[in-house]
């Protein structure tokens, strides 16, 4: 039997700190109620609020220089599944994990969803992978994948999609989301309208394999490993795709797949009015695609991203059902405890959009009383609703505070007993 942190040590961790947490909770709720803002109606949607872990985000990620594992790094998706359980068990906030083939395959799937059940973690969308080459695979990804100039391996890699859909099922998943490397190294080594020709013509072969009720994501990034033009470079590409693969093809936003400043919350706004927005791969980034925590560089622009979900869930948008996933590589912070705290900050982000006057914002927006607009916009930023986040995570049987409940727990002592060093490749994200 290997070692779950008790829901009876998060009880007791929890009575600790819930009368400083029932104060902080009162005083939050008449400071917001002086605002005109219900603290009971904030606390429930957050309640209600759910992001997928990475499978591939609870080992130690690295970088192509080099790779750190810590101890009791997890050898495989059993292992990854028992800490996502561990994470949601004390954030109660991430009940699904998003696995990556062939980074997850498994002999027998219904084994997987058993154990998963038993942890009580669900699957969300499976990621397919076509931008590294397998042992024995047949032709090489070098070249590119669903966008290669030859139609052999353009069929290889619709067929490992096909694959990842036929696992989803069994796991219980309704999405594939589909990133690919594809793209060139110098101007002349490939034909820019021919691959993106081919990309639509193998995402079709996909989209034709999809079960009814599934959705793809595809997912675009402006370069890496590809470094003068990438295939899927940008929400443009991705919306001429989605537009032309008809009502299964949606566009993912990475925030860490963008040019430096560029407006992420115009393209989501953009993505959600044309009904094609899939979701999120939430993290955060300084420089290029850093795939750092979220809300730790830029809090701010995650707040402004989740301005645009609420104004689009309170009109009701057509086709409005995103996805949020989390998708960060951990270098030097126990995975864990990185993905606890992502899970909590966009939370946060969240809570805070909703402590916004919205009525008052729009009057100032259509008298374009600028002050004012951006006065009450900011609001909503700089309200610690800390108290919110704790409250919803207890009604829900988490740690009101989770990493110094998953500190006392021992946990990553006691798997770095359970679980035998694995030796890791040295570098590489994974
Ligand atoms: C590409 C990406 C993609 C995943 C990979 C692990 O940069 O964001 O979503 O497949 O990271
Ligand atoms: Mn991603």
């Amino acid at each position: 039997m290997t070692y779950r942190i008790s829901d009876s040590l998060i009880a007791e961790d929890n009575e600790k700190r819930a009368p400083a947490l029932e104060e902080d909770y009162a005083a939050l709720g008449r400071q917001l109620e002086r605002r005109g803002l219900d603290i009971e109606a904030i606390t429930q949607k957050i309640a209600a609020f759910a992001v997928a872990v990475p499978t591939w985000g609870v080992g130690t990620g690295g970088t192509r220089f080099a790779r750190f594992p810590g101890g009791g790094e997890p050898r495989d998706i059993f292992d990854k599944l028992e800490d996502c359980a561990t994470i949601h068990q004390l954030t109660r906030a991430t009940p699904t994990a998003s696995p990556h083939f062939p980074w997850d395959k498994v002999s027998d799937y219904r084994v997987l969803a058993e154990r998963a059940k038993a942890l009580g973690i669900g699957f969300d969308a499976v990621n397919s992978n076509t931008f590294q080459d397998q042992p024995g695979q047949k032709l090489s990804y070098k070249f590119g994948s669903l966008t290669h100039a030859s139609k052999a391996a353009r069929d290889q890699a619709v067929a490992h999609n096909v694959e990842c859909i036929e696992i989803g099922e069994k796991l219980g998943s309704k999405a594939l989301t589909v990133w690919i490397a594809d793209g060139s190294n110098f101007p002349g080594q490939s034909n820019l309208t021919h691959v993106f020709d081919w990309y639509l013509e193998s995402l079709g072969e996909i989209v034709a394999r999809l079960p009814g009720h599934w959705r793809v994501f595809l997912e675009h990034k402006l370069y890496e490993p590809a470094f003068y033009s990438t295939v899927i470079a940008d929400w443009g590409s991705s919306l001429i795709a989605a537009q032309a693969l008809g009502p299964q093809a949606f566009c993912l936003v990475d925030l860490g797949h963008h040019a430096p400043n560029v407006n992420i919350e115009q393209i989501v706004s953009r993505l959600i009015r044309a009904g094609k927005l899939a979701g999120f791969h939430f993290n955060d980034s300084k420089y290029g695609d850093d795939d750092l925590d979220a809300g730790s560089i830029d809090p701010f622009r995650l707040y402004r991203v989740f301005h645009e979900l609420i104004n689009a869930a309170e009109r009701k948008a057509p086709n409005f059902d995103p996805a949020y996933m989390i998708d960060q590589s951990h270098n030097v912070t126990d995975p864990i405890e990185s993905l606890i705290v992502s899970a909590v900050e966009i939370e946060r982000a969240y809570a805070q959009a909703l402590a916004v006057d919205r009525a008052a914002l729009q009057a100032a927006q259509e008298e374009s009383d600028v002050m004012e607009a951006h006065r009450l916009f900011k609001a909503g930023f700089l309200t610690d609703v800390s108290p919110i986040l704790a409250e919803a995570r207890r009604r829900k049987g988490g740690a009101i505070d989770p990493i110094a409940t998953y500190r006392a727990s021992g946990y990553r002592a006691r798997k770095a007993e359970e679980r035998p060093a694995v030796a890791g490749s040295s570098s590489g994200i994974v």
